[in-house]
C-alpha cells in the first residue's frame, strides 16, 4: 500500500474517577489550572470506562473529527483543540529529530477519533474525565510519543480538569502546582501563599507542574468499593465550568476552602489512604463533599446540585454508620445529585443491601441506577 493510503491506528481505554477531595475553581481558565489540588479514586474499567480509537492518514479528508457513542461532536472548542495541538507538537518534534530514518509525518494528517462508553451516557455520570483521558492516550499511542502518564495528564487537564486523574489507577492526586510562581498563589489556594520563594526568580505559572500523580495503586487497599447511586440521569443544570467560575467570583466560603481547608485535607487524605484508615478516609470524604456543596450554596446566585433523593442518601449513610457504631460508609457528590458511596468489601451486603432496601423506590433502583463497582487495579 502506498504510504499516502496507509491508515495508522491506536486504541486505548480510560476509567472514570470520583474525587474525595474536590476540584472546584480555576485560577487560569485558558490553561485550565485549578485553584486547589484534588484527590480521587479511580473506578474499575470493567464497570465504567471510555474506549477510544484514534486513526490518521494522509488519505483522510480533513478536518479532524470526533465521534462519541456514534454521535459526531463539535471539536472546534479551545479545550479539545488545545489537547490535539499539544499532541501534534510533540509528534512533530519527534518527526523533526528522526533523521536519518524519518518517521511518517503523522502530525500533518487529519485525525479520526471514535469513543464509546461502557456505561449508559444517560446514567448521568460524568464522562468527560474518562473521555479526555482516553482521547489523549489514544492519540499519544498513535503518535508513539514517549510521554509518561504524568506528562499526558498535563495535556488531558486542558481538555477537562478531572481528566488528568483518569490517567492513573488507584488513588490519584492532582497537584494544583504554581506554588512560588509569579501570580500563582495569589488566587487563594495552596500551602505556599507567598508568591515566589525568597530570593528565587519567580517563574511563570504556566501549568507545567499542574499534573496528576498516583498516591497509591488500587492493590494498596484492595477492599475499597464504591456504590454508585444514579439519582438523576438528566444533564446538570449548571455546568461544572460555569459553576466553579461563579463560585470563585462570589463565594467567601470558597476562599477559605481553597486557601486553608483543602491543603490540610490533601495531606490528611494522603495519610489516611497510605495507612488504610477507613474512618479517616470516610470522614474527610464526607466533610469535603459537604464543604464543596456549601460553597455552591454560598455562590451568588446559589447553585443547588443536591436534591431530596441525594439528601435521603446522606441519611441512609448516617443511619448505617449509627447502627454499626462506627463509620463503614462514606458518601460523596459531584456537580449533580448522584451519590457515590465508598465502603470496604466486608460491608458490601450491609451497605449495598441497605441502599437497595431503603432507596429502591425513591431512586428507581435497578442495575442501571445503582451498582457496586470495584476500584481499578491499574
Ligand atoms: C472533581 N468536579 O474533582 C470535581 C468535583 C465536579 C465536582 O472535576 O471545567 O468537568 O472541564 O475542568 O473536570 C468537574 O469538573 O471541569 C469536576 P472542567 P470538570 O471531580
Amino acid at each position: 500500500m502506498a504510504d499516502d493510503q496507509k491508515i495508522y491506528r491506536a486504541s486505548t481505554t480510560a476509567p472514570v474517577n470520583i474525587a474525595v477531595i474536590k476540584y472546584w475553581g480555576k485560577r487560569d481558565p485558558t490553561l485550565n489550572l485549578p485553584t486547589n489540588s484534588s484527590l480521587s479514586v479511580t473506578l474499575s474499567q470493567a464497570d465504567l470506562r471510555t474506549h477510544t480509537t484514534a486513526a490518521c492518514s494522509a488519505s483522510f479528508p480533513g478536518p479532524d473529527s470526533l465521534v462519541i457513542n456514534g454521535a459526531p461532536q463539535d471539536i472546534s472548542g479551545p479545550r479539545t483543540q488545545a489537547c490535539l495541538r499539544l499532541l501534534r507538537e510533540q509528534r512533530a518534534a519527534l518527526e523533526s529529530s528522526s533523521s536519518p530514518a524519518p518517521l511518517p509525518s503523522l502530525s500533518s494528517f487529519p485525525l479520526r477519533i471514535a469513543s464509546v462508553n461502557n456505561f449508559p451516557t444517560a446514567a448521568g455520570l460524568a464522562s468527560s474525565a474518562a473521555g479526555f483521558a482516553a482521547l489523549v492516550r489514544a492519540v499519544a499511542d498513535l503518535y508513539q510519543l514517549p510521554a509518561s502518564p504524568a506528562e499526558l495528564s498535563r495535556i488531558a487537564r486542558q481538555g477537562s480538569g478531572s481528566a488528568c486523574r483518569s490517567l492513573f489507577g488507584g488513588y490519584v492526586a492532582w497537584e494544583r502546582g504554581g506554588e512560588g510562581a509569579a501570580g500563582g498563589a495569589e488566587a487563594g489556594a495552596g500551602a505556599g501563599t507567598g508568591a515566589g520563594a525568597e530570593g528565587a526568580q519567580a517563574r511563570a505559572d504556566d501549568g507545567s507542574d499542574s499534573l496528576a500523580t498516583q498516591v497509591a495503586p488500587a492493590g494498596h487497599w484492595p477492599d475499597m468499593r464504591a456504590l454508585i447511586l444514579v439519582v438523576s440521569a438528566d444533564k446538570k443544570g449548571v455546568s461544572s465550568t460555569a459553576g466553579m467560575q461563579a463560585t470563585v467570583a462570589t463565594s467567601e466560603l470558597f476562599a477559605t476552602r481553597a486557601a486553608t481547608l483543602v491543603p490540610r485535607r490533601m495531606a490528611q487524605m494522603r495519610a489516611a489512604i497510605l495507612a488504610r484508615d477507613f474512618d479517616a478516609f470516610a470522614r474527610l470524604t464526607m466533610r469535603d463533599s459537604n464543604n464543596f456543596h456549601a460553597t455552591c450554596l454560598d455562590t451568588e446566585p446559589p447553585i443547588f446540585y443536591l436534591n431530596d433523593v441525594s439528601r435521603a442518601a446522606i441519611r441512609v449513610v448516617e443511619d448505617i454508620n449509627k447502627a454499626v457504631g462506627r463509620i463503614v460508609a462514606a458518601y460523596t457528590f459531584d456537580a449533580g445529585p448522584n451519590a457515590v458511596v465508598y465502603y470496604l468489601a466486608e460491608n458490601e451486603s450491609l451497605v449495598a443491601g441497605t441502599f437497595k432496601a431503603d432507596m429502591g423506590s425513591a431512586a428507581g433502583w435497578d442495575t442501571e441506577r445503582g451498582r457496586a463497582v470495584q476500584i481499578n487495579g491499574g
